[in-house]
């Protein structure tokens, strides 16, 4: 195993970090913005592997990134499951939303899940042969209770206080729903390393609105679940878990759900992270994703200063969250400049 970014993940330190940044493809390139053109549904492009390999494949052309991450979405199991998912440009994802058992049971079926979802094993497939000898391959799934906000709210949601009202007023339906996730989630991400994914992210993108007891019920218990399920096939694969705002309740999650690297969102403090995560597994993160659209002096001292407090021990520089649209793609050459030691 010569490549950097799974020797991290694996705890071992390297002494340049490895780098690689949350929805690295995407909006913010020019190229993808033309590729895309050329499919009116966002889930059609998800589903067609020629066009899914290229947006997974445009950043590494750009930028020397240790890593890709397959291009898809999220919200494709939910897709595969039955429900009603479409992207509507300018609103975002649109789902016709399920909130109690009757729907679910009306809505939701196993049944076509698999083979619904084969032209993202395809991409997974290709991939493995198409992408650099010393790049590695991540796949990747949203985590029960994200997935579960959009399947609940509908859509995007700024409060998610539907959500949790039903998950404290309905928990049978909730914990059905959540089972369901994980179970198709595991066999998903099971199938994609079977396929040739090297690593795992899971991301937990809303964990960080959960009280505590909500959080270890429904952030740490399914992705726990999560990790033993597909470390039983496959044990070798490194999983990173992304708990998205979880504060002071990373350290449980860490300690509790098996993964071998975090993922920490740009509140986390940076000695806090080496002095209670690190000591356990791999950390990934933190810059803050607007400074990589500010730009200039400012964003090379951080991502120096990230470097600096945490490159001694298992690391993998990111961001705390993912590229955003308006994003110059000059300033993530830099950044992969400054990280790798080169400015
Ligand atoms: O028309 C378009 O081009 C749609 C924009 C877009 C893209 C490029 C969406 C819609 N999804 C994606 C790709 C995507 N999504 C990737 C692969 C690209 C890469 O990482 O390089 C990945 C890993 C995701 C994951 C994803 N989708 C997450 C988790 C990560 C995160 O950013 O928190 C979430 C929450 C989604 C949902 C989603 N997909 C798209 C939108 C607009 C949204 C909603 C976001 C929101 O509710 O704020």
């Amino acid at each position: 195993m010569s490549k950097t970014f799974l020797k991290a993940l694996k705890g071992e330190p390297q002494t340049t970090p490895p780098i690689w940044l949350m929805r690295q493809a995407g909006r913010y390139l020019p190229e993808y913005l033309k590729v895309r053109a050329t499919s009116k549904n966002f889930l059609h492009f998800c589903y067609s592997p020629g066009l899914a390999v290229e947006a997974t494949l445009q950043p590494l052309r750009r930028y020397d990134f240790d890593a890709a991450i397959l291009f898809s979405d999220i919200l494709v199991v939910p897709d595969a499951l039955g429900q009603k998912v479409e992207f509507v440009s300018g609103k975002g994802p649109q789902l016709e939303p399920i909130k109690n058992m009757a729907e679910l049971e009306s809505t939701l079926s196993t049944e076509n899940f698999m083979s619904h979802l084969d032209p993202v094993f395809q991409t997974v497939n290709r991939l493995s042969s198409e992408i650099p000898d010393s790049t590695a391959l991540i796949g990747f799934s949203g985590a029960p209770w994200t997935v579960a906000t959009y399947m609940v709210e509908g859509k995007g949601s700024k409060t998610y206080e539907e959500i949790r009202s039903i998950a404290y007023q309905d928990p049978e339906f909730f914990q059905t729903l959540i089972d369901m996730l994980v179970d198709n989630t595991s066999k998903y991400l099971i199938e994609q390393v079977n396929r040739g994914a090297e690593a795992l992210q899971v991301f937990d993108s809303w964990a960080g609105v959960l009280s505590e007891n909500q959080f270890i019920k429904w952030a740490i218990e399914p992705m726990a679940k999560i990790v033993e399920n597909v470390k039983s096939v496959h044990p070798d694969t490194p999983i990173i878990g992304f708990p998205r705002g979880a504060g002071q309740l990373y350290e449980r999650y860490v300690k509790e759900t098996g993964i071998d690297a975090v993922g920490l969102d740009h509140t986390v403090p940076l000695e806090w992270a080496r002095d209670h995560l690190q000591q356990h597994v791999c950390v990934q993160g933190n810059l803050d994703n607007l400074l990589v659209v500010a730009g200039g002096e400012a964003l090379d001292q951080e991502a120096r200063r990230i470097i600096d407090i945490l490159g001694e021990g298992p690391f993998v520089f990111n961001m705390g969250h993912g590229i955003v649209p308006q994003t110059p793609p000059e300033h993530v050459a830099r950044l992969v400049d400054v990280v790798r030691g080169k400015a």
